[in-house]
């Protein structure tokens, strides 16, 4: 995942430096496009060996670390534009990745780099101004504590409802949230209202057994909601806290399954109602879920198989694009394969901190 951000970061920041290097070719004698600080001109004056246009890169740099250098407006705003290339390429919006750029460039005007240094000075500073625009975005609930709470305050059953387009990966979520639930101690019943797909019911008491948890069930083509009103009554009558509805894959054009959504959660009264969606869905995807958005609330995003994700632009600015936090991220088929969202994770996994 993020291979491919990762490595057309990694990639600008290069091009940065190779473009200081080659100005140091051109300019010979002076480190002057970034201009060395005046103590390192002073030790190069003192040696009288200025940096030579036949003596190695190394050396020229090495001339160049007793100083520290500042990039000119030209050099951030090529740096820049190389940048927002990668980002546009690799899935994040154009409106977060211009928002990163302002970001960036606001810490790039102020920094000193140590010549030596610029690669992983750059680095950082990518680095901390991701980790500032994901601060901007509103954050989830902690499903748990969410959870914790109604059951505190007598509002359980908590019902918890999983919608999306075909395919994403809703059952299987659904599975591991309940998974995740119960090493928590907190009991969930399914609720298999996908009475539309074939063997989606089968998938579903497949899970519930391989997880441990009861599925209440009907026969396709039975009406969803009241699928989720009897594993609502089930929870109720058993004192089970939690009700995971699954839905059938529908796309928001379809007006009767969109029409099926909207009974369901009005005979459910869904507590939190989760998109589940493709991180490898591309630019597509804010366009999804905002027009799920019309007909519905939806409380938090899930972003699957991000681990087939080798862009993962979506996980930088789904958030943003949609005004939804991302409550968890997908890695891959297992239970256990659900990472909570943290900003920290996203920016450690583009830019790992080492
Ligand atoms: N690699 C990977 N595969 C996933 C992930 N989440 C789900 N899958 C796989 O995606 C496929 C579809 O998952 P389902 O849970 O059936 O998706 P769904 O949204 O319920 O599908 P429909 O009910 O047909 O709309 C399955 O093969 C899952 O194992 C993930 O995070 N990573
Ligand atoms: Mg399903």
């Amino acid at each position: 995942m993020f291979e491919e951000l990762r490595k057309k970061i990694s990639n600008a920041v290069k091009n940065l430096v190779k473009r200081e290097e080659k100005e140091e070719v051109k300019e010979g004698a002076t480190v002057s496009a970034p201009s060395p600080a005046p103590e390192a001109r002073k030790v190069e004056e003192k040696e009288e060996s200025p940096i030579q246009v036949n003596t190695s890169i190394a050396t020229k740099i090495k001339g160049a670390v007793l100083g520290s250098v500042r990039l000119s407006e030209p050099e951030i705003d090529e740096f820049l534009e190389d940048l927002e290339k990668s980002l546009l390429q690799s899935d994040v919006s154009y409106e977060t990745t211009k928002e990163f750029t302002r970001i960036l460039r606001g810490k790039l005007v102020d920094t000193k780099f140590r010549a030596r240094e610029i690669n992983s000075e750059m680095t950082e500073n990518v680095r901390g101004a991701l980790l500032e625009l994901l601060g901007t975005s509103k954050p989830g609930v902690d499903m748990v504590d969410f959870i914790n709470t109604k059951i505190k305050n007598n509002e359980a059953p908590v019902k918890i409802l999983f919608l999306g387009p075909n395919g994403t990966g809703k059952t299987t979520t659904m599975g591991k949230i309940a998974s995740t639930l119960k090493k928590q101690g907190i009991t969930s019943v399914f609720s298999a209202s996908d009475t539309f797909r074939a063997a989606a019911i089968e998938q579903t008491e497949h899970h519930a057994k391989a997880i441990g948890v009861p599925v209440i069930k009907s026969t396709y083509g039975a009406d969803p909601a009241s699928v989720a009103f009897d594993a609502i009554a089930y929870a109720k009558a058993h004192q089970v806290p939690v009700v995971l509805i699954d839905t059938a894959g529908r796309q928001e054009t379809n007006k009767n399954l969109v029409n099926e959504m909207l009974k369901m959660v009005r005979v459910a009264k869904p507590d939190m109602t989760i998109f589940i969606g493709e991180s490898t869905a591309g630019n597509a995807l804010s366009n999804q879920i905002q027009e799920f958005s019309k007909y519905m609330k939806i409380d938090g995003i899930i972003l699957t198989k991000l681990d087939c994700d080798a862009k993962g632009g979506n996980a930088v600015s789904i958030a943003q694009a949609t005004g939804i936090p991302i409550l968890f991220f997908g890695v891959g088929e297992g239970y256990d394969a659900l990472v909570k969202y943290t900003p920290e994770f996203v920016v450690n996994s583009i830019l790992p901190n080492n």
